[in-house]
């Protein structure tokens, strides 16, 4: 069922079916799987994850907290380094064991954002009015909401769960932005990238995953639990999401998704703060790259990576290329997901 009488300018609603909630993960096809398996070269694997509970505290997110673990109960007792034979009563069991649970915000830290993580308010059934609406023509009024009263969201579409059943694996590309800026906040638009992508010979091919290494994880782990915001605030580099030719190669260049060590993929140039007016034209997207990804284009995206020794071995080994294995959570009806993605050489 079609679910949009406008798509909006720039998207790809309908391209992948009128039911499709993956977005351009369906350009992981089987061929182009077996293609980037061919960059395990020297089967090294590196973890692109931060540990989860970096960068600690929440003053970067007031929202998002760190994980919270607690041992779980088991007959009155903690959990943990329980002794069976207290539980089964036959002493000669000696089995000890410890069991726990976490309150996990989806997206404090190494993560990915689902499509729903991102809509716009956009007439997209064509009553002169706009309406909350989500990728592929979901609505917030329908497939994407909170009852009255009631703190747990009903989500029938583009919950990360569709992401996780997608097969999450493929080639990716690793561009070092902080081989060119350093830790200078610098907002990296079409121009640059192709030169910086050029240069370092990182092209892209359709199916690749787009990952971008700006230091800006380093800094964090540097901080350690204590970010100091407003270094954070002023530093590294991401994609400008105002340059309308970057919002373009975006489409085209048939990447999956964008990965990236900072916290949201784009930033604001110098000058700019987020939700000022940049241009004239009326209402706009205040993260207008999260805008041209996850609402029209159904590109996921990637945060808070880590991608430093990564990014240092491919430099070092003349690489741009690896194998990535990514999948989230498969968390039905989740808004992001915390992921230990892995790429091998
Ligand atoms: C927001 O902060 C809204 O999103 P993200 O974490 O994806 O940058």
């Amino acid at each position: 069922m079609r679910r949009w009488k406008n798509r909006p300018r720039g998207s790809n609603w309908g391209d992948f079916g009128d039911e499709d909630q993956r977005g351009k993960m369906n350009l992981l096809t089987p061929a182009i799987r077996k293609a980037a398996a061919r960059e395990v070269q020297e089967g090294i694997a590196f973890c692109l994850s931060l540990p989860l509970d970096c960068p600690g505290g929440n003053g970067m997110f007031p929202t998002r907290r760190p994980p919270k673990r607690f041992a779980i109960l088991r007959g009155g007792e903690s959990n943990f380094n329980l002794p069976y034979r207290l539980v089964t009563g036959v002493h000669e069991h000696t089995d000890v064991t410890c069991d726990d649970a976490v309150t996990l915000f989806t997206q404090y830290s190494t993560q990915w954002d689902a499509l729903l993580h991102m809509g716009s308010l956009f007439d997209a059934d064509g009553d002169g009015v706009p309406e909350k609406v989500y990728y592929n023509g979901f609505r917030g009024d329908q497939d994407i909401f909170v009852p009255p009263g009631d703190d747990t969201p009903r989500v029938k579409a583009l919950g990360i769960e569709n992401m996780a059943v997608a097969g999450v694996q493929g080639r990716g590309t690793l561009v070092d932005l902080h081989a060119v800026h350093g830790r200078a906040r610098t907002a990296v638009g079409y121009d640059e990238l192709m030169a910086i992508m050029k240069a370092q010979r990182a092209e892209v091919a359709p199916g690749d995953f787009l990952c971008l290494y700006t230091g800006f994880a380093d800094l964090l782990l540097e901080m350690g639990d204590q970010p100091e915001l407003d270094t954070l605030h002023h530093a590294c580099s991401g994609l400008d999401g105002d340059d309308p030719r970057l919002l373009e190669w975006i489409s085209a260049s048939g990447i999956v998704a964008i990965c990236a060590d900072n916290t949201g993929v784009e930033v604001r140039a110098k000058g700019k703060k987020a939700g000022s007016k940049v241009r004239s034209e009326g209402p706009r997207a205040m993260l207008p790259l999260h805008e041209h990804c996850l609402f029209k284009q159904g590109i996921h995206l990637g945060e808070l990576w880590y991608l430093t020794e990564l990014a240092g071995w491919l430099g070092h080994h003349g690489r741009r290329h690896f194998f990535l294995t990514a999948p989230p959570l498969r968390l039905p009806g989740s808004a992001g997901s915390p992921l230990t993605p892995v790429a091998t050489v």
